[in-house]
C-alpha cells in the first residue's frame, strides 16, 4: 500500500547523501574511487588517460543527477515535446564542455592539480565522438547545447555508428581514410539502456485482412533486429535542466532466426545473427548524398522506426487519445534523411491504431517540421524498387498519400500535367524513385532555410512551385553556434577578456550582451591584452602545426585559415591558385619590396569524401604547392603553406582561435548558409569572404568595412556563367586575367610535379572542358584585391584590432541559442520547462 511505498522511499533517502558535492576535495574522493573501481588502476599510479576516464566517470555521475531529475520533473509537468531526428551528430569532445556547463570547472582543475594533473593535458586525451559529417552535423551538436541551455523539454534522436567519421592520414600528399572505432577504449558520456530496446522489422509483404467487417492492410516482416538506446546527457549551462540525446544501435533480435537454429544450421544462424549489427556499424561519409544504397536506407528506417516508438511510447504513457499528439508532440526532420517518419508516423497511426486515414493525416500534417540544408535541386531520392523490398507497407502509403496530394492539386491548379510531375513526390522515369524533399515539404507545417539567401533561394528557384502552394510554410531560420563550445571552451582567454571587460559572465547564455565591447573600441589597454590572447592562441596553434607537419611559422605572420569539407563550390582551388600568385609575386620582387610584405602563414585542413576524386587532388596540390614553397629558403618565412591533416571538431578548437583571418570562398549561391564563418567571427578572426550564405547577414550586422568581401554576387553568377557557355567553343585565353592564366599553367605543365594527376582538375576550370562552372577566372581578380586589402589592414595593427572587436562583438546574432529560440517560439511552438533547483 502507500505508507509501505512512501517507507521505501524514506529508507532510500536516509540511504542517500545527499546530492554529489562538487567541492574539490569531494571531486578528489570521486575521482579516485573510479580510478580504483571504474578503471580499475591503482590509485598510487595512474596516467593522464586514466585520470581522464576516471573525470569522465566522476561528471558523468553528477549529469545522470540531473538528467534524473530533469526528466522526473518533464515527467511531472508533461509539457509539449520536441523530438529532433538527426542522423548525424557531430559532438566532439565532451569533458570540457560538461565540466564548463555544469560550473564546476575550476574545482575540478583544482582537484586533479592536487593529485598532480593537468586539467588541460587531461581534458586531450578525449577522442571525438564524430558521429557526422560536417555543418549539418556539428549544428545538430550547438543546437542540442542551446535547447538545454534554455530549458527546452527535448529530446535528440540519432544512430550510434560504431564507426564515426573517417580519420584522415596523409601519405606522400595523398589523403589515405582509416575507420574512426572510436568506442575502442569505451565511452563515459554514454548510458546503455539495456532494457530500453524496440524491434524494427524488414522486408516481407503486405496482407490485407477484414477487421471488424472492414479491409484493413497489414505488414508481414521478413526480418527482425532489435534497437538498443545509448542515452547521452546534454547539459545546459546555468540550469539544472540535461536534456537526452539518444542514439540507437542494432542488436540481433532475441527471437532471430529460430527456424535455422531447429534446422540445425547453427554456425549459418549465429553468422546471420551477426550481420543485424551493421545496420548502424559505419556512418556514410559523403556530405552531399548517397543514392540508392540499401544499407543506408536501412539505416535511415532504422533510426526512424525505434525513435518513432519510443516517442509513442512515451506519449501514450501521458495521453489516451491520439487528437492530443499535435499539441503535445513536436517532430524536426534535419533535412531530409529522417522522413520516412512522416510514413511510418502514418503506419503507426493507420494500421496499429486503426485512426483511419483521414484523421492520421490530418495529425501527421500538425506535426513534422523541417528544415533544408543545401541550395542544390536534385535532393535526396529512394528508388522505389528498393523499397517495395525493404518497406513494402511504406511504399503503398507513400504512394497514397502522393496520390491524395496530387488530387488535391489537381483542384487547385487545374489538369497541369507537367507542373504536377515536377511536384509530385513520385518521380517516374527510368528509375522511378521517391522525392524525399517533396515528401517532406508536403507534410511538413513549416520548411525552413538556414539562411535568407537559401530562403529566397528556396522560395524562387529550388521549390519555386511549392512556395507558390504554400506561402505560409517557408520560413528563415539563420544558422548559429554555441558560443559555450565556439568562445567558452575553446579560447578561454577570450572568455576572460571578455568577462572582465563586459563586468558579466551572462553574455554566455546571452550573447546580444557581446556588442557591449563596442564601449571599449578605442581603450589602449584592451586592445592590448586583446592581442595578447591571440598571441597566446597563435602560439599554441604553431606548435600544433610544428608536430603535425614539421613546418616552423613565425607568430608575427597573419595566420590565413581555410578549414572545412573540400568541395570544388568551396574553392579551396581559388586559395590555392592565390597561394601561388603570391609566390610569384614573392620571386618577382626586389629585397626592399619584400621587406614591407605581411608574412603569411596559409592553412588549410578539411576531408574529402572518399570517393570525390577533384577533391582528394586539391589535397594532393595543397601539399604539392607547401612542398615547393616550404622548401624555397629564399622565400623564408615570408610565405609558408600547412595543410592541417584531420580536421575535425577538436582540431577546429585549436586552429579557430588561433586564426587571424578565415576564408570562406563559395561561389555566391552556393553555400546554403556556412557556420564555420560564425566560429571565426566569434574568436575575433577577419573574414575573407564571398557574399554567400550567411555571410550575407554577417556583412549586415558588422559593417562591409569590417570584413573582406569579394566576388560575384548571387544575381552576377548566373550571367557570368552564360556568358562562359556563349563563347565556349574556341578557347578564349584574352578572357582569362593573366596572373590566373600563368598559376595555371604552372600547375598544369608540371611546376609542382604530378602533371598528370592534376590534368583533370585543371580542366575543371578550363573552357570545353569543365567550363569552370565555379567561376574561379571571373573572380580571381576581385579575390586578389580583397586579399590586398587584407594585407594591408593587417599592416595597421590598430585598425586591425578594431576590426577583430568589432566582429565579436557583432557575433550575438549568430548563437544558435536565438536560432533556437526563434524554432521554438514559431514552429514548434514549445515553452521553457526549468528543473527546479
Ligand atoms: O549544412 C551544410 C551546408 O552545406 C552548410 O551551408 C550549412 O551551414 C550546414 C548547416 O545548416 N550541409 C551539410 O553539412 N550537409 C551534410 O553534411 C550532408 C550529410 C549527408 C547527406 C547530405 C548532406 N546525405
Amino acid at each position: 500500500g502507500l505508507g509501505e511505498h512512501r517507507a521505501k522511499a524514506e529508507r532510500m533517502f536516509s540511504l542517500m547523501d545527499g546530492f554529489l558535492k562538487n567541492d574539490p576535495i569531494s571531486l578528489q574522493k570521486d575521482i579516485l574511487h573510479h580510478v580504483e573501481y571504474t578503471v580499475a588502476r591503482s590509485r598510487f599510479s595512474f596516467d593522464d588517460f586514466e585520470a581522464y576516464q576516471a573525470l569522465a566517470h566522476t561528471v558523468r555521475d553528477r549529469l545522470i543527477e540531473r538528467w534524473h531529475d530533469t526528466h522526473i520533473y518533464f515527467k511531472r509537468t508533461k509539457p509539449k515535446r520536441l523530438y529532433f531526428l538527426s542522423l548525424e551528430f557531430l559532438m566532439g569532445r565532451s569533458l570540457s564542455n560538461s565540466v564548463i556547463n555544469l560550473g564546476i570547472e575550476d574545482q575540478c582543475a583544482e582537484a586533479l592539480n592536487q593529485l598532480g594533473f593537468e586539467f588541460e593535458v587531461v581534458a586531450e586525451q578525449e577522442g571525438d565522438a564524430a558521429l557526422g559529417n560536417g555543418g549539418l552535423a556539428r549544428l545538430s551538436a550547438c543546437q542540442m547545447d542551446s535547447l538545454a541551455t534554455l530549458d527546452y523539454p527535448a529530446w535528440g534522436y540519432g544512430l550510434r555508428y560504431e564507426y564515426g567519421l573517417f580519420r584522415q592520414i596523409i601519405v606522400d600528399g595523398f589523403q589515405h581514410e582509416k575507420p574512426d572505432y572510436w568506442l575502442n577504449f569505451g565511452n563515459p558520456w554514454e548510458i546503455e539502456r539495456i532494457h530500453v530496446t524496440y524491434e524494427v522489422k524488414f522486408y516481407g509483404t503486405v496482407e490485407e485482412v477484414e477487421m471488424n467487417g472492414e479491409k484493413q492492410k497489414v505488414w508481414i516482416p521478413g526480418e527482425t533486429v532489435e534497437a538498443v538506446a545509448y542515452d547521452n546527457p546534454i547539459p545546459g549551462y546555468g540550469t539544472r535542466n540535461t536534456i537526452n540525446l539518444r542514439l540507437w544501435a542494432a542488436k540481433p533480435s532475441s527471437k532471430f532466426d529460430l527456424e535455422a537454429y531447429n534446422t540445425g544450421d547453427y554456425i549459418n544462424s549465429v553468422v546471420n545473427r551477426q550481420n543485424a549489427e551493421t545496420i548502424s556499424n559505419v556512418l556514410y561519409p559523403d556530405d552531399r548524398s548517397h543514392q540508392g544504397k540499401e544499407l543506408r536506407l536501412k539505416q535511415q528506417y532504422f533510426f526512424v522506426s525505434a525513435s518513432l516508438q519510443d516517442i509513442m511510447r512515451r506519449f501514450k504513457e501521458e495521453h489516451t487519445n491520439f487528437d492530443e499528439l499535435p499539441e503535445k508532440v513536436a517532430l524536426h526532420l534535419n533535412d531530409t534523411h529522417p522522413s520516412l517518419s512522416i510514413a511510418e508516423v502514418m503506419r503507426m497511426l493507420v494500421d496499429e491504431e486503426h485512426l483511419g486515414w483521414h484523421k492520421a493525416w490530418d495529425i501527421v500534417c500538425k506535426i513534422f517540421s523541417f528544415t533544408t540544408h543545401t541550395m542544390v535541386t536534385d535532393g535526396e531520392k529512394i528508388p522505389v524498387e528498393l523499397l517495395e523490398n525493404l518497406l513494402p507497407r511504406h511504399l503503398e502509403i507513400l504512394y497514397e498519400i502522393n496520390f491524395n496530394f496530387l488530387e488535391e492539386m489537381k483542384k487547385r491548379i487545374g489538369l497541369d500535367y507537367s507542373r504536377l510531375a515536377l511536384l509530385s513526390i513520385v518521380e517516374e522515369g527510368a528509375m522511378k524513385s521517391i522525392r524525399m524533399a517533396n515528401l517532406a515539404i508536403v507534410c511538413s507545417h513549416t520548411v525552413n532555410g538556414v539562411s535568407k539567401l537559401h530562403l529566397e533561394k528556396l522560395k524562387t528557384k529550388t521549390f519555386k512551385d511549392f512556395y507558390g502552394l504554400y506561402p505560409e510554410k517557408f520560413q528563415c531560420k539563420t544558422n548559429g553556434v554555441s558560443q559555450r563550445r565556439w568562445i567558452v571552451v575553446s579560447n578561454p582567454g577570450l572568455r576572460d577578456l571578455i568577462s572582465k571587460w563586459l563586468g558579466t559572465e551572462a553574455w554566455i547564455r546571452d550573447a546580444d550582451l557581446l556588442s557591449g565591447l563596442r564601449d571599449h573600441l578605442d581603450n589602449a589597454d584592451f586592445h592590448l591584452e586583446w592581442k595578447m590572447v591571440k598571441k597566446v592562441n597563435k602560439m599554441r596553434l604553431a606548435e600544433y602545426i610544428e608536430a603535425m607537419s614539421g613546418v616552423k611559422v613565425s607568430l608575427d605572420a597573419m595566420f590565413d585559415v581555410q578549414v572545412k569539407r573540400i568541395h570544388e563550390y568551396k574553392r579551396q582551388l581559388l586559395n590555392i591558385f592565390g597561394i601561388i600568385h603570391r609566390y610569384n609575386c614573392l620571386k618577382n620582387m626586389d629585397k626592399d619590396s619584400r621587406r614591407k610584405v605581411v608574412p603569411r602563414v596559409c592553412i588549410i585542413g578539411g576531408k574529402a569524401a572518399p570517393g570525390y576524386e577533384i577533391a582528394k587532388k586539391i589535397i594532393k596540390l595543397c601539399h604539392a604547392v607547401a612542398e615547393k614553397i616550404n622548401n624555397d629558403t629564399d622565400i623564408g618565412d615570408l610565405l609558408k603553406v600547412v595543410f592541417i591533416p584531420d580536421y575535425n571538431v577538436s582540431v577546429a578548437e585549436l586552429v579557430i582561435p588561433g586564426a587571424d583571418l578565415s576564408q570562406h570562398l563559395s561561389t555566391a549561391g552556393n553555400e546554403a548558409s556556412g557556420t564555420g564563418n560564425m566560429k571565426f567571427l566569434m574568436n575575433g578572426c577577419l573574414l575573407l569572404a564571398t557574399a554567400d550564405g550567411s555571410t550575407v547577414e554577417i556583412i549586415e550586422e558588422i559593417g562591409e568595412d569590417n570584413l573582406f568581401v569579394f566576388g560575384a554576387k548571387v544575381h552576377e553568377v548566373e550571367k557570368r556563367r552564360q556568358k562562359r557557355l556563349s563563347n565556349l567553343a574556341p578557347l578564349q585565353p584574352a578572357k582569362v586575367p593573366l596572373h590566373f592564366a600563368r598559376v595555371l599553367r604552372m600547375v598544369r605543365d608540371g611546376y609542382f610535379g604530378h602533371n598528370d594527376y592534376f590534368k583533370s582538375l585543371c580542366e575543371t576550370v578550363e573552357f570545353g572542358f569543365g567550363n569552370d562552372y565555379y567561376l574561379l577566372t571571373s573572380d580571381f581578380g576581385s579575390y586578389l584585391e580583397a586579399q590586398a586589402a587584407a594585407d594591408k589592414a593587417f599592416v595597421n595593427q590598430d585598425k586591425w584590432t578594431r576590426m577583430s572587436i568589432l566582429s565579436v562583438a557583432g557575433s550575438g546574432r549568430f548563437s544558435s541559442d536565438r536560432t533556437i529560440q526563434d524554432y521554438a517560439e514559431s514552429t514548434w511552438k514549445i515553452s521553457p520547462c526549468r528543473c527546479p533547483l
